[in-house]
């Protein structure tokens, strides 16, 4: 059975991070740090953010991790007065400055760390403690498991600003909700409280808002003491039976069930089954 006693946690990034690291047993908690302007984000966040899961992943004792933001907001989008995307003032237009080109942007800072966080080797768990708007809003919903509070709420901003959803939002809406709903909060931007967002199936699970940090904590160490193997593989199964026929689904299922049949996992898992005990889970 993997460690998933919490522990105190020790300070794991500088003090001026905009990303916290905590470890609690086997759980490593990442929370979004620049409440004041509602956790938006920054290249110097999401750096902060590629790098903390890229060290996860690589880290065999993490079995777990849990993305949350600091203060009233989960996260607010990108920052909009970062200087790498502000448009020009009219002085600066006048003077010839050509607007920034924000596909850098997405190329080399939001891609890198959203193909990072939809492939982690362990579940990763959004906990939404307050708003999360455009790109903070796909952000958690790319997430494996989204808990909610029930105060907060998620808006498909971009449209406001007239850009189309990214962090991932064209492909993930219309696979967790269909596309009349994802055209719905796309193009309309409107804020969807947690518990609609629950109802339509956007999410996993809308909490009482002082609930959140116990019932997400229950859950982390709870998925951190299952196989965790099986549990990322089903992750990929599920997205990859997106582009596939029944047939092609039923031959990656079989391939999957050989291969993880093999594994330590089954042989304790049906083991501990069979001797009326609790399972003792490592692979990863
Ligand atoms: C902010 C922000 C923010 C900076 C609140 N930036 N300061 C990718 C690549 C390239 C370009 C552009 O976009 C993207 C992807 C995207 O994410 S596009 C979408 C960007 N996000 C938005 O458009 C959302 C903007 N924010 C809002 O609409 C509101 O703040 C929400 C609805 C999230 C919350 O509203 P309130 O609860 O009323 O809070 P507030 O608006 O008063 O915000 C509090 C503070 O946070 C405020 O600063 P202040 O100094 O006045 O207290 C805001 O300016 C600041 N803030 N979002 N994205």
């Amino acid at each position: 059975m993997p460690d998933v006693t919490p522990e105190p946690s020790a300070p794991s990034a500088a003090p001026e991070s905009p990303l916290r690291l905590e470890r609690a047993g086997a759980v490593l908690t990442l929370t979004l740090d620049r409440p004041a302007v509602l956790n938006s984000l920054t290249t110097e966040l999401l750096r902060a953010l590629f790098l903390a899961l890229d060290a996860a992943a690589e880290d065999r004792s993490v079995r777990c991790v849990v993305l949350t933001g600091a203060g009233r907001a989960f996260c607010a989008g990108q920052d909009l007065a970062d200087p790498a995307i502000s448009p020009p003032d009219e002085a600066a237009r006048a003077s010839g400055a050509a607007p920034k080109d924000i596909g850098h942007l997405l190329a080399h800072f939001y891609r890198p760390m959203l193909l990072r966080l939809r492939s982690m080797p362990v579940p990763v768990i959004a906990a939404v403690n307050g708003v999360a708007a455009g790109a903070g809003a796909n952000l958690a919903l790319a997430c494996d498991l989204v808990v909610a509070a029930r105060s907060a709420s998620f808006i498909q901003a971009f449209s406001k600003i007239g850009l189309v959803p990214d962090c991932g939002g064209t492909w993930l809406l219309p696979r967790a909700v269909g596309r009349a709903r994802a055209l719905g909060l796309a193009m309309l931007g409107e804020r969807l409280p947690a518990v609609e967002a629950e109802r339509i199936g956007l999410i996993w699970r809308c909490v009482d808002d002082a609930e959140l940090v116990d019932e997400v904590g229950a859950l982390a160490a709870r998925l951190a003491a299952m196989p965790t193997r099986a549990l990322v593989e089903t992750r990929r199964a599920l997205d990859a039976a997106q582009q596939t026929d029944l047939a092609g689904a039923l031959d990656h299922e079989q391939a999957l069930q050989r291969e993880l049949g093999f594994a330590h996992d089954y042989q304790e898992g049906v083991a501990a089954f069979m001797a009326r005990r609790a399972p003792s889970f490592s692979d990863r």
